[in-house]
């Protein structure tokens, strides 16, 4: 901005002035900015316009989290492996972060390009819209058509405001009569909308006719004026979107704080006592749920009305198909037990694994009075498909989940009714399987099926048809390149094998023997199970490892494998230096 005339004041300032004050060539510097600045504007507007339709439409189809959910839908096993690895929990941070980088780019490049041609910038904002709609129509939860909504106003709204900001960008010419130092009206100029002049050089004076001066100007009031209305404009439909949008959330949360979990009929035992051991730096044996892991594709948690929630239960072999509201479940005898959760994609001696205090319904129950028999006695069904709220397809052996084990369909966790993140108002947690395969959040269907005539979310994107739990442990204390001081050093830790039980859990110092370690008391077979050993520790660099052993003898395998199809294998070291 040219603090000499502000942009109130130059209309009544003689433009040949101007002119001389102000060459081309600074002007030629100042142009380009304003054109990515009005990228830069065309972009915000555009996402705020359409976050805001989002909120009326689906807060899954605004683009961010559509073109987010959609590049997770194609990420290829091992890169989302990869993110999950690099970034944690984070990734969905890092991805979003990563698009609105990217769009910035795009946008003060569109900018740019639409100081010279404006309907191609426009354009360009419109394809990015394009894009948009595409993704959120094509996502697994997309309802139909109205997904598109958001990108492509969004996208309309974006390119209007480029195209006219950038209109006054353009380089109109005026004529200055030297006599009279009377400037040509720029803003009849500009509603004119002269194609050319954006292109044209500015005019020189000696090729125009003698008695009149000119040069090349463009609008600095009108750009100031629309530029400032456009971001006031955007500003607040952004935060109309996010304030709408929040209390969407709140009957969802009311219903939450409403809830008061009736007492299990069938509680949990109480934990034993020598259950978890009281070890610097050692898990705890219950992991609160503020630190219990997540995972999950969703960009946005949803959160679901209890009391507007429904559950269906059909397919094949289902003889009395059943639909159930959130009071028809919690009036069914609840249960409650203690299950450690784990994901495919945790890595040896990685974070990925947890254990809670879980009520809900025994699902094999459910599954029996609807008339559906498991496979060993001859039903037809030999998957049971769960599909959540937000388009989550989980598919578990039948088998496994009406062997009698406490497969829940779980409402309440560590006392307290699911958190959002963790699939409120209800989901399935399944002893000994795989998150993946098992544990669906926000669930709202239940299929039988076949593992023939259909493959669920990450089957489709190459993770195993069926996957148990591997028999795992992991060293909790001392962390990777700790420097204890020589002496009793207490190594302790976590081991798993969830419905099989852990036996034994040994640990190696070195190359040396495997020694048995102190395994803490069994809370159940399907809880992990903690353990210490003490460990008499000598000076220098050593490595510590880890096995266990599970109570159908399988001793926790040293070859290593990758997360992807079944889960990782291998066994966990730490190496720490003893000073
Ligand atoms: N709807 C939905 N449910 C889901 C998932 C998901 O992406 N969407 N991820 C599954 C995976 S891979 C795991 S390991 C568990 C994790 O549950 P948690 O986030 O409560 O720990 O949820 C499962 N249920
Ligand atoms: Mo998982």
């Amino acid at each position: 901005m040219d603090t000499t005339n502000p942009p109130g004041r130059r209309d009544r300032i003689p433009r040949v002035t101007e002119n001389e004050k102000e060459p081309h060539g600074r002007r030629g510097a100042v142009r380009p900015l304003l054109g990515a600045c009005s990228g830069a504007l065309a972009g915000f507007a555009a996402l705020a316009v359409a976050e805001l339709v989002s909120v009326a439409v689906r807060p899954q189809a605004g683009p961010v989290v559509a073109v987010g959910g959609a590049a997770i839908d194609r990420t290829p096993a091992a890169v989302k492996d990869w993110a999950v690895r690099r970034f944690g929990t984070d990734d969905k941070l890092v991805l979003q972060l990563g698009i609105l980088a990217v769009l910035a780019l795009c946008a003060l490049a569109l900018g740019v390009v639409a100081l010279r041609w404006r309907r191609t910038g426009a354009a360009g904002v419109l394809l990015f819209g394009a894009v948009g709609a595409v993704a959120a129509t094509g996502r697994p939860d997309s309802t139909g058509a109205a997904d598109a909504l958001p990108s492509v106003v969004g996208a309309v709204a974006g390119a209007v405001l480029l195209y006219v900001l950038t209109g006054r960008l353009a380089l109109r010419e005026h004529t200055t009569h030297a006599a009279t130092d009377v400037p040509v009206d720029t803003a009849a100029a500009t509603a004119a909308d002269v194609p050319t002049a954006a292109d044209a050089p500015a005019a020189t004076d000696a090729a125009r006719p003698g008695g009149v001066r000119s040069g090349a100007e463009w609008d600095r009031r009108g750009f100031v004026i629309a530029a400032t209305a456009a971001a006031a404009a955007s500003t607040g439909a952004a935060v109309l979107g996010r304030t709408w949008n929040a209390s969407r959330g709140h009957s969802a949360a009311a219903s939450r704080e409403r809830l008061v979990l009736p007492r299990p009929a069938s509680a949990a035992l109480a934990v034993p006592g020598g259950a978890g051991l009281r070890i610097p730096g050692i898990s705890p044996f219950t992991t609160p749920n503020g630190d219990f892991y997540r995972v999950d594709t969703a960009l946005v948690v949803p959160k679901v009305d209890a009391g507007a929630w429904r559950l269906r239960i059909h397919g094949k072999g289902v003889a009395r198909p059943l639909t159930l509201s959130f009071d028809d479940l919690l009036r069914r005898e609840l249960v409650e037990r203690d299950i450690t959760l784990t994901c495919v994609s945790n890595e040896v001696g990685g974070p990925y694994v947890g254990n809670a205090r879980w009520i809900g319904v025994r699902l094999a129950g459910l599954l029996a009075e609807c008339g559906v028999v498991p496979p060993s006695r001859g039903g037809p069904a030999d998957q049971l498909v769960a599909r959540s709220v937000d388009g989550m397809t989980i598919g578990s052996p039948l088998e496994d989940v009406m062997d009698g084990r406490d497969s829940l369909l779980a409402v309440g966790m560590n006392g307290e009714p699911l958190p959002f993140a963790h699939g409120f108002p209800v989901r399935m947690v399944v002893p000994g399987l795989y998150g993946y395969v098992s544990a669906c959040k926000w669930i709202e269907d239940l299929e039988l099926t076949t593992f023939d005539a259909y493959d669920p979310y990450w089957v489709k994107r190459g993770w195993a048809r069926r996957a148990p739990v591997k028999t795992q442990s992991r060293i909790d204390t001392p962390k990777p390149f700790a420097r204890p001081r020589a002496g009793t050093v207490m190594v302790a830790g976590v081991a798993w094998a969830q419905h099989r039980g852990i036996d034994k859990v040994e640990v190696r110092v070195d190359d040396g023997p495997w020694q048995e370690a102190r395994l803490a008391a069994e809370d159940t077979r399907d809880t992990w199970r903690q353990w210490s050993f003490p460990w008499q520790a000598t000076a220098g660099g050593h490595t510590l490892t880890v096995r266990a052993t599970d109570r159908t003898g399988q001793v926790q395998t040293d070859r290593r494998t990758r997360t992807v199809p079944d889960g990782a294998s291998g066994r966990h070291s730490v190496v720490v230096t003893v000073d």
